[in-house]
């Protein structure tokens, strides 16, 4: 039986994080870890990717290999890691900044190709690490330190623009249930090809704070208030699902992955010529 548990991959002497007290971050990475642990996944095969922000931190506390690429980037390199080495487990570690703003561009094209990664992105609906500045997923009305007088955009729903653009496996949790996300984070994991997990978290230093949630135990029930499973938003009209969070798994289909495509053509290139 595996007796791993999420400590094998954690990094002890650097606690405490660098993050705020209340932050949803350190939930999300015991949830990784601890689907790590589950699946017993080899320290020295598997990469932790990350790209710049408080989640961009994360990389830190883990114990694989990692990468700390550039703001909006770490789709980039987590590709390029994961097709020079098939045979490693890429986790890609992004913030809503990071993964669906600078880097949404990176991210439609990943899922387009099927890139066999795992991306968890912390959804904590605005950049955290440079003040709290709106993203592209910061909810309409929302009061940011670039929103003064309440966003006028409306946010993306992340797990349906990445499944639009071609991920197999789609889902979404909240630091609300830490035991949810491991669930989601593992099954995401197991899957080969593009695994897309939002998580949706907690920032009570900046988004919290200037939206009236006051405390660290508020913005938990705030999300917690507002979250809906996908089978009950199912049974909804749709004016009492708008603006909630709608928790599962939205997409969870086989397909081939872009690198098992990309060597077969290369194999079947080399044979041609020496035909
Ligand atoms: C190319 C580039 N643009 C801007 C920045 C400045 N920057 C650093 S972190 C950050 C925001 C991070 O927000 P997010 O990705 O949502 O992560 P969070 O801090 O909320 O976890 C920005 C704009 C940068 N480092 N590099």
């Amino acid at each position: 039986m595996n007796q791993l548990t999420y400590r094998d991959y954690l990094v002890e002497s650097r606690l405490p994080t660098i993050w705020c007290p209340g932050c949803g971050n350190g939930i999300v990475l015991k949830a990784i870890l601890k689907a790590f642990a589950d699946l017993g996944l080899d320290r020295k095969k598997t990469v932790a990717v990350s790209g710049i922000g408080c989640w961009g931190w994360a990389d830190d506390y883990i114990d694989t290999n990692a990468f700390h690429g550039t703001h909006g980037r770490a789709l980039a390199f987590a590709t390029g890691i994961k097709l020079a080495n098939p045979e490693l487990t890429v986790v890609v570690l992004m913030g809503d900044g990071d993964g669906a703003t600078i880097g949404g561009n990176h991210l439609i094209h990943a899922a387009r190709r099927n890139v066999d990664l795992t991306a968890v992105v912390v959804n904590n609906f605005n950049y955290g690490m440079t003040g709290g500045q709106y993203s592209g997923t910061t909810p309409r009305g929302s009061i940011t330190s670039t929103s003064l007088l309440g966003h006028v955009e409306d946010g993306f729903d992340l797990c349906a623009l990445a499944a639009a653009s071609g991920a197999p496996f789609t889902a979404r949790g909240s630091v609300a249930d830490g035991e949810d996300l491991r669930t989601l984070i593992r099954t995401g994991l197991s899957r080969k090809g593009f695994s897309f997990v939002e998580a949706v978290s907690a920032c009570t230093t900046h988004y919290g704070k200037r939206n009236g949630i006051k405390t660290p135990t508020e913005m938990f029930q705030w999300i917690r208030k507002n979250s809906v499973s996908r089978e009950r938003a199912a049974t909804l009209p749709e004016e009492k699902v708008r603006g909630k969070f709608v928790l599962g798994v939205f997409s969870d289909r086989q397909s081939e992955d872009y690198g098992t495509r990309y060597r077969k053509a290369a194999e079947a290139a080399v044979k041609e010529a020496q035909a």
